[in-house]
């Protein structure tokens, strides 16, 4: 049911008295981003109406609620989404039109919220989607950081990062600041221990220390067309500077001044590291700010309507993402001792029934480890009961596998000066959960076998999920409406419908149509690149596409050592066919990470002579799109042809991406990693192209020392040809250095152990005719229209409405709420 406000003439009235109040300034003159603006705080009347609709029902059913903790949300933008859960999307987009405004403009005036690095981030902005869509209550607790992800420009081939000030110019349309529910939170110190006659325990108080004040700040999660709104609550930091310092340090200006300076620190920016541990004081300081903060308001809140705190697991589930929100787990254990008076063993009851742990990697360096001295001296009362909860685990570790010290060293929560994060989160838990089936079984088995083998009955899996409202419906409304008028518009909630595209595979009018389709999205795409890349691209051409964040791992180096090896057999035998191909990459490389951003500058280079070279009639183009993120992801994946899922087998979990490419109809072309293994059971092989070694190959060669590529050196020519090509000069104007580390990160390193870790010279013969095979099947037309139909018609199971209904039935427990 639409609600009256988005009735044309109300709408248009609406706008026009919202642009007066905030810019004293009629519609006609306003600017583009005035009006967007003006269309955010309408639609925000909406939104509040439904949100404190969607409260009073929580209040009045008191449903068990799962608080989603998460270092990490990448929303993308609001607008657009909002109006489209909201059943608004097609009249107001007449109602601007009617104006003479385009909406796509005024969506494109939205600042990204960049609040996640990647695959995980966008995760839980996917699985709030879902969650509000499927009517269960849900916060998302996380921080509001002040510069997000940064923005990447290229200049002159290489990558330079721009602050994000995502918050500029008065803050964010959407967004709600909450002074009333602020929280203290404490840093450091120490602890002071004395005896209470009253409860004959001991007291420990915190002594000492410095604080910050956490104030949150509430963004609506908007159901689709069912009234809920559910919230996701990012918090900020500000000094506690009134001079209110405890008793033992009254008067101390030096310490009111590093107050001051801890809360504009804490919340300032984003790590913008993706699967790869930052050691940082600041990182944990972070961590610890937003988990205890929503710690205390789950409980604060639980409290105001029940009695008895050891049934708190009853109405409240902490879902960590990962190992970052980990110190939930200790937190909430001093709450329930320190402040609530449970015993220990009361409060290790309702801590383990409460708290349950996602695992995203099986990567070493991702691994999150505190040195001692920093974890203790940083949240002190915290470090002491991490120590006793490793004391009783390894007690039991010793009672069930006596005389096994193997097991401590494996299993301990604190060993070798370290607090290891993820033993505490599956020690402190009730779930661990993996993100795909083959990672669960590598977790299983190899990763986590000693945990398995002793509590088996935690562990489970949960294949990760993507919202096909934001990656079908918004981002391709041409196929999106294609869809509609073949199966009905109910895939939106029900994403398994799409099935009912199968019949239309062999069917030419239904081929003629998608490929129609795909052709329209790619001119789009075209368009986008035109404009700033200021690079033409053939839309007839096949578009072969990688983005996701730049790692070794995922093997962009992979894709383009055999465009090189492409321009090389296209240079020597002009005559051989040739299908023309555009190579279309997006990637983001921390800012630290060396070799990383040396492979960014490849890719630009090789685009730039192959780009430039008219000999080979455009027959191949390489573009790299810069600062990928959210919104031009949206557009990249309507686009593709070709979806590059080429990571190192068993090292990518899960991988979304691979997902939004299939829901769009593009064909994968993947080792057997994370879920493109399930995207193949699900499509069939035959609409595939799988290549390179298994997990098994690969882990069996790592348990044994790893491999030598220089075999393939010496007895492949083309892929000698290709080495020598990035030491040659011949991508660097002359200069022989500067792809030298990458060179010898895949030959010599003087230790060939540590030579292509991530086995590309294994894998690239196996991926060039896995390319070949691209090439033949786009040739027949019919063919690949039949693949790709099928692709889109076969990704029901990767909806995360499946992936949050399997988490809310074995993990959550929760029932719906209904909304008016
Ligand atoms: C840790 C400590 C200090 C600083 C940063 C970090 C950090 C930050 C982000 C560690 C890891 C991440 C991100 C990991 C991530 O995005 N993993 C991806 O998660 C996806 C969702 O499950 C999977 O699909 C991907 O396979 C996995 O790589």
């Amino acid at each position: 049911m639409l609600n009256p406000i988005f009735k044309k003439e109300k709408f248009k009235k609406s706008v026009r008295e919202e642009v007066k109040n905030l810019f004293r300034t009629t519609l006609e003159e306003a600017n583009s981003h005035q009006i967007y603006q003006a269309v955010c705080y309408v639609v925000k009347d909406v939104i509040i109406d439904n949100w404190m609709k969607t409260q009073k029902v929580m209040n009045e059913t008191d449903p068990k609620i799962v608080y989603y903790m998460s270092m990490e949300f990448l929303t993308g933008r609001y607008l657009g989404n909002n109006l489209l859960n909201l059943t608004a999307y097609g009249e107001v987009k007449e109602a601007l039109d009617e104006l003479g405004i385009d909406l796509n403009a005024i969506e494109d005036e939205e600042r990204d919220p960049a609040l996640g690095n990647g695959g995980l981030g966008r995760l839980a902005a996917c699985f709030l989607d879902s969650l509000a869509t499927l009517g269960y209550a849900a916060y998302g607790c996380g921080i509001r950081y002040h510069y997000g992800m940064f923005k990447q420009e290229i200049r002159d081939g290489y990558q330079v990062e721009v602050p994000d000030n995502w918050l500029k110019d008065g803050g964010y349309p959407f967004e709600l600041k909450r002074p009333e529910y602020a929280k203290e939170i404490k840093f450091g110190g120490y602890v002071r221990v004395s005896y209470n006659q009253e409860t004959g325990r001991n007291d420990f108080i915190q002594e000492g220390y410095q604080s910050v004040r956490a104030i949150p700040y509430d963004l609506p999660v908007v159901g689709y067309n069912n009234n809920v709104v559910n919230t996701l609550r990012i918090w900020d930091a500000e000094a506690i500077n009134d001079f209110q310092l405890d008793s033992f340090d009254k008067g101390d200006y030096h310490k009111a001044v590093e107050q001051e300076n801890l809360a504009r620190t804490i919340v300032e920016v984003l790590y913008p590291n993706d699967n790869h541990m930052a050691g940082k004081e600041l990182r944990l300081k972070q961590q610890y700010f937003f988990i205890s903060a929503s710690v205390q308001t789950a409980i604060q809140k639980y409290k105001k309507n029940h009695g008895d705190i050891r049934k708190l697991y009853e109405k409240i589930t902490f879902q960590m993402n990962d190992t970052h929100p980990t110190v939930a787990v200790p937190e909430l254990m001093r709450i329930l001792m320190d402040e609530e008076g449970l015993t220990w063993d009361e409060a290790w009851e309702v801590t383990t029934r409460t708290c349950a742990y996602t695992n995203h990697t099986i990567m070493a360096e991702a691994l999150e480890k505190w040195p001692i001295e920093l974890f203790s001296r940083l949240l002190p009362r915290v470090y002491q009961i991490v120590e006793e909860i490793n004391r009783r685990f390894c007690e039991r570790v010793r009672a069930q596998y006596p005389n096994n010290e193997e097991k401590i060293r494996k299993m301990a929560v604190i060993y070798d000066g370290q607090v290891r994060m993820a033993n505490l989160a599956i020690v402190g838990g009730y779930s661990v959960n993996g993100v795909a089936r083959l990672h669960t079984e590598i977790l299983e088995k190899r990763e986590l076998k000693d945990f398995y083998e002793m509590m088996p009955e935690k562990f489970n899996n949960k294949t990760n999920g993507i919202t096909q409202r934001r990656f079908l419906l918004h981002g391709n409304p041409l196929l999106a409406g294609w869809v509609t008028e073949h199966v009905g518009k109910e895939w939106v909630t029900d994403l398994s419908r799409n099935k009912g595209l199968t019949v239309y595979a062999d069917d030419e009018k239904a081929q003629a149509e998608f490929m129609n389709i795909k052709y329209q999205n790619k001119v789009r795409l075209a368009k986008y690149i035109q404009e700033h890349n200021g690079v033409e691209i053939d839309p007839r051409s096949i578009f072969d596409v990688q983005v996701k964040r730049l790692h070794e791992y995922k093997r962009q180096l992979l894709n383009i050592l055999h465009v090189m090896y492409l321009y090389n057999k296209i240079k020597e035998h002009p005559e051989l066919p040739f299908y023309p191909r555009t190579f279309i990459f997006g990637a983001k490389a921390s800012a630290g990470y060396e070799r990383a951003k040396s492979i960014i500058k490849l890719i630009n280079n090789v685009g730039g002579v192959i780009n430039h070279d008219e000999t080979i009639k455009g027959k191949l183009k390489v573009v790299f799109i810069e600062d990928y993120r959210v919104s031009n992801a949206e557009l990249i994946f309507a686009a593709a042809d070709v979806s590059e899922q080429i990571s190192t087998a068993s090292k990518e979990a899960s991988g979304t991406g691979n997902m939004k490419f299939m829901l769009n109809g593009a064909l994968t072309l993947g080792t057997m990693d994370g879920a493109n293994v399930e995207i193949v059971e699900e499509v069939g092989e035959e609409n595939a192209f799988i290549f390179g070694l298994t997990a098994d190959e690969v882990m069996n060669y790592e348990q044994n020392g790893g491999y030598n590529p220089m075999q393939y050196f010496n007895n492949d020519p083309d892929i000698r040809q290709v080495l020598m090509q990035l030491i040659n000069g011949m991508y660097s104007g002359g200069d022989m250095n500067m792809f030298r580390d990458i060179y010898n990160s895949l030959l010599n390193t003087q230790n060939s152990s540590r030579a292509d870790m991530y086995f590309i010279l294994a894998d690239f013969k196996s991926y060039a005719a896995a390319q070949e095979r691209v090439e033949a099947k786009y040739r027949n037309e019919a063919a690949w229209a039949r693949s790709a139909i099928l692709n889109t018609a076969c990704a029901g199971k990767f909806s995360s409405d499946r992936t949050i209904q399997e988490y809310v039935d074995d993990i959550w427990k929760l029932e719906r709420i209904t909304v008016k």
